[in-house]
C-alpha cells in the first residue's frame, strides 16, 4: 500500500532542501521514473528506500507510532472541524473536540466520528474561560486548533458584539489557558484567520505581506486574533501560528454561505422544488478552494520547524455569478445573465437534465438579485497567493480544481435534495394511509 503521510514528507523535505525530483534520483541512485511512479502512488516504497532518501534529505521520515500525539480542535462540529478530526484520527492522533452544550442536535458532520477509541468531545464555550482551562488542563494537547467562530461575514453586522467575543478575545482565552496549564512551550497552536483580513484590498493576489484592511465587524475581530497570536509567539515565545485562509468549500459547508446555497438551490430547481434562487452581489471574486485539501494544510503549519503565518489559497480566482454559471450547467441547465446590478438575472437558455421532467425550464428566470443579501460593506476582490505554502510546506494548492469542487458540491446536493423527495414522499403517502386507515 502507497503510505500518503511519507509521501507528503518526502515532498515536503525535497521542498525546504530545493531539490527536484531529477536530482533527488541521482542522490540516492534511483531512475527518475521510479520516483515518479513513488509520486503517482503506482509502486510502494521499501525500507531500505526510505533508509536511502532520509541519508539524502537528511531528515527523519518515517512516520511517529500511532496515538503519540493529543490534538484539540474548537470549532470541531464545523465544516473544517470534521475533515481535520478524519484527517488526524488517520494520522493515529488522540483527537479531543469543544462542543457547545445545545438542546439541538448540530453534530451531524461528526455523528459518523463519535464512539471512536480516540474521539472525544467535551462541553465548553470560547466565551466561558473556566471552560476553556478545563478542558485544556485535562487533555493537554500538544497541537490546539482554534477553528471555532462566529464565521458568517453578514451575521457579524447584525452581532457585532458576539463576533467580537468569539472571534477576537475568544483567540486571547486559549492563549491564556495554555499558559495557564503550564504548556506554554509544548502546545504548538494554530489559529484560523481569514483572507477577510485584506478586505477593501490593497493589492491583488494577496499575500502574507499584503496589508490588512478588514471590511466588516468579523474582519476586525479577526484581524484581533492574527495579532493577539503574533504577540504571544514574540512575547513568550510561543508556537503559534495564523493559517490566512481563502474562501474553502465543500459538500459540508454551511447552507448560507454562497456557494452552497447555489448548488443546494440549483439542486432543487432541478429537481422541482423550488423556482428561483436570490442572490446579492454577483459581481464578488473569490479564490474558492476544497475545504478537505486545506485542513492538510493547518497541520503542516504546525509540523513546520518555525512558527510562521501562511496564506492558504488556490491562486484561482471567479466571481459568484461564475460558481452558478458552473453549479446549473453541471445539471443540465445552462444560464445567460441579464441585466445589471439589482436588475441581473441568470436565465435558463438551455435545459439538458437527464431523465424525465415535467417542462423545460428554457425562458424561465432562475436566478435574481435581492438587496436583503447585499452587505453595508463588501469584500469584492480576493485572490490569494499560496507561494509561500508552496515553497515551505510542500502544499499543492492545485488538488481540486474550482470545475471539480463545484461538481463534488452539486452532486452531493442532488443526491441529498432527491433523497429528502423521497423520504416526503413516504411520509406523505403514510399520512394518506393512516387516514384512509389503510395503516393502523
Ligand atoms: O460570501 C457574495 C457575498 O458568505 C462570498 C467565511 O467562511 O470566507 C467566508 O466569508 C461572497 C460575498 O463568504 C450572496 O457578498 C452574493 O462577497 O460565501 P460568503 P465570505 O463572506 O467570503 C471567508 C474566508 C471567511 O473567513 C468567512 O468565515 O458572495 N454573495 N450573494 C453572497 N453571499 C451569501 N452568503 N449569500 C448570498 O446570497
Amino acid at each position: 500500500m502507497i503510505d500518503s503521510h511519507l509521501l507528503t514528507a518526502i515532498k515536503v523535505a525535497m521542498q525546504r532542501k530545493g531539490i527536484s525530483q531529477r536530482e533527488l534520483a541521482v542522490l540516492i541512485g534511483k531512475n527518475e521514473t521510479v520516483i515518479s511512479r513513488w509520486f503517482a502512488g503506482k509502486v510502494g516504497i521499501s525500507s531500505s528506500s526510505v533508509k536511502l532518501l532520509e541519508k539524502a534529505l537528511g531528515e527523519k521520515l518515517a512516520q511517529e507510532p500511532t496515538g503519540t500525539k493529543t490534538a484539540l480542535i474548537t470549532g470541531i462540529t464545523g465544516q473544517d472541524g470534521s475533515y481535520l478530526s478524519e484527517f488526524l484520527l488517520e494520522k493515529g492522533y488522540t483527537v479531543h473536540g469543544i462542543i457547545r452544550r445545545s438542546s439541538v442536535d448540530y453534530r451531524e458532520r461528526i455523528a459518523h466520528l463519535e464512539g471512536r477509541k480516540n474521539f472525544h468531545l467535551h462541553y465548553a464555550d470560547l466565551g466561558d474561560s473556566m471552560s476553556i482551562v478545563k478542558v485544556i488542563a485535562q487533555t493537554r494537547p500538544d497541537e490546539i486548533y482554534n477553528l471555532a467562530a462566529q464565521s458568517h461575514v453578514q451575521v457579524s453586522f447584525d452581532s457585532p458584539e458576539f463576533t467580537a467575543d468569539i472571534d477576537a478575545v475568544g483567540v486571547l482565552r486559549i492563549l491564556e489557558a495554555v499558559r495557564a496549564c503550564g504548556l506554554t512551550h509544548t502546545c504548538r497552536i494554530y489559529q484560523a484567520s481569514t483572507s477577510e483580513l485584506y478586505g477593501k484590498v490593497e493589492e491583488v493576489p494577496q499575500n502574507e505581506n499584503t496589508p490588512f484592511h478588514p471590511y466588516s465587524p468579523y474582519a476586525v475581530a479577526k484581524l484581533y486574533g492574527f495579532w493577539i497570536v503574533k504577540e504571544y509567539r514574540e512575547a513568550y515565545n510561543m508556537f503559534c501560528c495564523s493559517g490566512i485562509l481563502f474562501n474553502h468549500e465543500s459538500e459540508r459547508r454551511g447552507e448560507t454561505f454562497v456557494t452552497r446555497k447555489i448548488t443546494l438551490a440549483a439542486a432543487r430547481i432541478a429537481q422541482g422544488r423550488q423556482d428561483k434562487l436570490y442572490l446579492g452581489n454577483m459581481s464578488s471574486l473569490r479564490d474558492w478552494g476544497y475545504a478537505k485539501d486545506y485542513v492538510e494544510c493547518m497541520w503542516l503549519i504546525l509540523q513546520n520547524k518555525k512558527p510562521e503565518d501562511f496564506v492558504i489559497a488556490t491562486g484561482v480566482q471567479h466571481s459568484v455569478r461564475e460558481f452558478a454559471y458552473h453549479a446549473f450547467k453541471h445539471i443540465g441547465l445552462e444560464l445567460e445573465f441579464r441585466g445589471e446590478g439589482i436588475n441581473e438575472e441568470g436565465v435558463c437558455v438551455k435545459d439538458t437534465r437527464k431523465g424525465r421532467h415535467e417542462t423545460s425550464l428554457v425562458g424561465k428566470t432562475l436566478i435574481a438579485v435581492s438587496p436583503d443579501f447585499y452587505r453595508p460593506t463588501d469584500v469584492v476582490n480576493l485572490w490569494g497567493d499560496p507561494t509561500k505554502a508552496k515553497a515551505k510546506l510542500g502544499w499543492d494548492p492545485s488538488k481540486t480544481s474550482f470545475e471539480k469542487l463545484v461538481s463534488i458540491m452539486v452532486e452531493h446536493d442532488m443526491a441529498k435534495v432527491a433523497a429528502e423527495g423521497a423520504a416526503a414522499k413516504v411520509r406523505t403517502n403514510l399520512a394518506e394511509y393512516l387516514e384512509k386507515g389503510i395503516v393502523k
